[in-house]
């Protein structure tokens, strides 16, 4: 399991973090276990190349898994430096040709007293450390910020970007549990049903969000995903829409699992609409349930897309939806009608689209996202309110970019409790790390904490996730 730097180092390197920015050792002159070293920006390993022991051999990015050739010892040197020691080769970290240049390769050789095999381990502050040649000053640095396999490593000036950020994970099972689904999914909506956490997201990566096929995700503890493959493929299973399966959202009654998404047509009217399709398993496979849409572009201002369903304690169900305007109404009991006449809208200044509702400690509370997806602005803000209905009191914005990570654009969340425990983890997209933008999207969760008075803290979105969830 991942765990956090100070953490690992603490426990696994007998290190202490000094209040300045510079790793103190505490005197141990050996760590008495290896660890990994985990590329921030990709969550990948440092790695010996090809598992060689040769001298020269480079060092890359891998993804992890615990092998000797991606575990090492930090062996103190004096002066608060320490070697970086492969454990199973036993050469160390190298600067090659003991160059300073930028863009020296680093290398493992054989392990001697000079300046480029020592390094300094640097407080990044997050949580993290970059690892800082002696002789050079410069920071181990994964070329070109590459998220792929096998990326080199090399030395670069230091700049404090995250792939020049490393942690410590001392089992060497992996980094970064974020993104929490591995590719391009966006508007994730998550749920409990039958002891399973489940995410039912939009399928990215498409142009102009032109994808066709909705699938399910399933995970006891919120970090270890099963893919359950497609439960409805507009076109195939939908008459009235063949592409834009965006944003959806589901509800079980009496056994049966109701699922609401947006799609559209790719030529004609292309407006979106909103159906509803009907399992008897949240796994699927979904059928049309009206064979037409539920709510048909037009009907209302603004885009038909983005529904949320929230089931109250007294069994009542509530559809939301709406870009530009967010509309709210009792859903019947069938769960795929409801009274036009009672249809609201709310639109909080703010307001752009992915409404979500959900209930704590008798309290409403009211999600929605801000600017457009494709901006890394892209953000949520919440109200609260003392019905599934309101009338809701606009609150702040709790989630937004960090540029110091490369998180961009966090928006269309969706909200799950651990059932029985006031524990609570918001889900939501961001641009996919690296070179992800409003098309190329992924699913991260983080905490969802609250202050004594019922307000939503802001929430801190990570590049590591959340440790799995244990029920
Ligand atoms: O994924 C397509 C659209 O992008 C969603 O409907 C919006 O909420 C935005 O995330």
């Amino acid at each position: 399991m991942r765990r956090t730097l100070k953490t690992a180092l603490a426990a696994a390197l007998g290190l202490v973090l000094s209040a300045s920015l510079v790793v103190v050792l505490s005197g141990q002159a050996h760590a008495d276990e290896p660890t990994s070293l985990v590329a921030l920006h990709s969550g990948k390993c440092v790695a010996v190349v090809g598992g060689s022991t040769s001298d020269g051999a480079e060092i890359g990015q891998w993804p992890c898994d615990g092998d000797t050739n991606q575990m090492w010892d930090l062996r103190e040197v004096g002066n608060g430096y320490v070697q970086v020691v492969a454990q199973h080769s036993g050469k160390c970290l190298d600067v090659a040709g003991r160059s300073t240049a930028d863009g020296a390769r680093v290398l493992q050789w054989s392990c001697h007293s000079g300046p480029n095999q020592q390094w300094q381990l640097r407080d990044a502050s997050n949580g993290q450390v970059s690892v800082v040649a002696r002789h050079s000053g410069k920071c181990l640095d994964v070329s070109g910020r590459s998220g792929e396999d096998g990326a080199r490593m090399q030395q670069w000036s230091c700049h404090g970007g995250t792939n020049q950020m490393f942690g410590f994970d001392r089992d060497g099972e992996g980094g970064n549990n974020n993104p929490a689904l591995p590719g391009l999914y966006a508007d994730p909506n998550v749920a409990f049903f039958e002891d399973r956490f489940w995410i039912y997201p939009t399928t990215d990566g498409f142009d102009g969000w032109s994808g066709t096929q909705f699938k399910a995700f399933s995970s006891p503890d919120l970090v270890n995903w099963t893919d359950h493959g497609v439960i409805l493929d507009l076109g195939e299973d939908i008459s009235w829409a063949d592409r834009n399966a965006w944003a959806p959202t589901i509800a079980e009654r009496d056994g049966k699992y109701y699922f609401y998404f947006s799609g559209g047509k790719a030529s004609g009217d292309t407006r979106k609409n909103l159906g509803v399709a009907v399992a008897d398993s949240p796994a699927g496979p979904f059928r049309d349930a009206l064979g037409r849409p539920l709510v048909s572009a037009g009907s209302f201002g603004g885009q038909m897309i983005d529904p949320a369903v929230f089931t109250d304690d007294d069994g009542q169900p509530y559809l939301y939806w709406g870009q530009g305007y967010a509309y709210q109404v009792p859903l019947n009991g069938d769960m795929v009608s409801f009274d036009r006449a009672k249809v609201e809208r709310y639109r909080p200044s703010g307001y752009n689209e992915a409404a979500f509702v959900f209930k704590r400690d008798g309290r409403y509370y009211f999600l929605w996202s801000e600017n457009d997806t494709r901006s890394e602005n892209y953000q949520v803000a919440y109200a609260t309110g003392p019905s599934p209905i309101g009338p809701w009191s606009r609150k702040q914005v709790i989630l937004r970019k960090d540029l110091s990570l490369g998180i961009k654009g966090t928006g269309h969340c969706s909200v799950v409790q651990v059932p029985g425990r006031d524990e609570w983890y918001i889900v939501y997209h961001r641009f996919a790390i690296p070179n992800g933008d409003g098309t190329h999207r992924e699913t991260a969760i983080d905490r969802l904490e609250f202050n004594a008075d019922g307000t939503i803290r802001p929430v801190t979105p990570t590049l590591q996730g959340i440790d799995p969830v244990h029920r």
